[in-house]
């Protein structure tokens, strides 16, 4: 079922200049890009965006993390594209992802674990409400979609 996901790609994806490689496996694997942009998170977006941890006892590091440099909030479409890409992203901790995960090929970090990527499609609609306009979200469709999915698949 097609669906739509929010991603952040986080300070540290940026700061170490990962951003283009992290983006690369989301296109390959064969997500569009239906939303993009570089931008400050404030510590009112970072309150709406972790509003289950906003009262743990993490949270002001985490908020100093997440607005410290920009992020790149990404909106992706595709098949099952909230479950596949947190498969993608891997566990919380980097030092305990797995191997093949983003966070498991680059991060050892338990906080600086590069990306972002909504739980549920409840979630993702949620999230990608805080980081877009409805505008400035594109419906198109990719012109390899023939060799992505089968005909019976692309009903779906
Ligand atoms: P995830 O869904 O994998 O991004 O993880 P969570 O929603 O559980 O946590 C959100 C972010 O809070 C994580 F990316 C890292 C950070 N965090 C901490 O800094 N310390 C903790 O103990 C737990 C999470």
């Amino acid at each position: 079922m097609s669906q739509r996901t929010l991603v952040l790609l986080k300070p540290d994806c940026l700061e170490r200049r990962l951003a283009g490689t992290i983006l690369a496996r989301f296109e390959r694997k064969g997500f569009r890009i239906v939303g993009m942009k570089l931008m400050s998170v404030t510590p009112e977006i970072a309150a709406q965006h972790y509003a289950e941890h906003v009262s743990k006892p993490f949270y002001p590091n985490l908020l100093k993390y997440i607005t410290s440099d920009p992020v790149v909030a990404v909106c992706l479409e595709g098949r099952d594209v909230v479950s596949v890409v947190r498969k993608m992203v891997g566990v919380t901790k980097g030092y305990l992802a797995e191997p093949g995960t983003i966070r498991g090929d680059f991060s050892i970090s338990g906080q600086k674990n590069l990306v972002h990527a909504s739980d549920s499609p409840e979630s993702a609609e949620r999230e990608t409400a805080i980081f877009f306009k409805p505008e400035e979200l594109v419906t198109w469709k990719t012109s390899d979609s023939d060799y992505l999915l089968s005909e019976s698949e692309k009903t779906e």
